[in-house]
């Protein structure tokens, strides 16, 4: 059973979390369709500001997006030295794509997103997060990211997978033979960084994605962020690079001036930081 709106609440229940549920009291309903691949819900709550829900699962708010968009980009972004050429597996509201042109060293971002209507839904009322989309340096592929990935071959400095829970359209994303594909698709030097899920629920699911991740790339890592509004409160980062030298723990590149790039959540040390994991998540996850 997936979220639903009841007497003015929007509740995220949810196989994947059982037995807990976020709720959020709705003042109003914006946008609430099917796609061809999900349910699109948008709605406007005081506590939160505008809300995207997609299968009755929160994707982002307006109040607490920062973390979630800023670390799932400025983390690989910083930890390689001369991103040029980035790739989005779906990020379809758009949040990424802002971060990811913000960095001067980045020439061209290519996204491939399976869900059109999740990218005009984000155009009409996320706009603080779909002003990525009017980058020059962006070019768009509306289609599965893992077909799209099949016919890529060492050409990405970056990959990010800002992907949904594994559950449905994104499921294909979170498995041995996608991180191949990733692998190839990168340059010799490139990294990676995806949605790694919530160690307060998914220990195992992170766990096995470590182990695979470990055997084909020299360097693996996961950080952690916080995010209000998903389950739990926490939400993860798997990082893998092709390059035996990548530190993920330290930005190699500094802000020069954090303003000019108009961060809410990331700064160097907040970059540091999110390494850190609490004992039982280092035991579980041999770090
Ligand atoms: N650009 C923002 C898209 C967000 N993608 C990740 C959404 C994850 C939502 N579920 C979190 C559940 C944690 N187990």
């Amino acid at each position: 059973m997936s979220g639903i709106v009841r007497d003015g609440w929007f509740s995220e229940r949810d196989t994947f979390w059982p037995g807990q549920a976020l709720s959020i009291k709705v003042d109003e309903i914006l946008y609430d369709k099917k796609s061809n691949f999900q349910d699109i819900l948008v709605f406007r709550s005081n506590r939160f500001g505008t809300v995207l829900v997609l299968d009755g699962v929160v994707q982002c708010t307006e109040l607490d997006e920062c973390s979630y968009q800023e670390m799932i980009s400025h983390v690989p972004l910083f930890s390689h030295p001369n991103p040029r050429k980035v790739l989005v597996i779906g990020g379809g509201d758009g949040g990424v794509i802002r971060e990811v042109v913000k960095h001067p060293e980045v020439e061209e971002v290519i996204q491939c997103e399976i869900d059109e209507d999740v990218i005009q839904v984000s155009k009409k009322f996320l706009p603080s997060m779909a002003v990525g989309y009017s980058s020059s340096k962006l070019v768009q592929h509306i289609g599965d990211g893992l077909a799209f990935m099949k016919e890529q071959r060492g050409q990405f400095d970056v990959i990010i997978t800002d992907s949904s829970d594994p559950v449905g359209p994104a499921q294909a994303l979170f498995t041995d033979d996608y991180y191949k594909l990733v692998k190839s698709a990168l340059k010799p030097d490139g990294l990676a960084c995806s949605q790694g899920e919530c160690y307060w629920l998914h220990l195992p699911l992170i766990k096995d994605m470590l182990q695979f991740s470990r055997g084909l790339f020299p360097v693996v890592n996961y950080c952690s962020t916080t995010v209000a509004t998903y389950p739990c409160g926490q939400i993860g980062f798997l990082l893998c690079s092709n390059n035996s030298v990548t530190q993920f723990e330290k930005p190699l590149r500094h802000l020069s001036d954090p303003k000019s790039m108009n961060l809410k959540w990331y700064s160097p040390e907040m970059h540091m930081k999110s390494f850190v994991m609490p004992q039982f998540v280092k035991e579980a996850l041999l770090m």
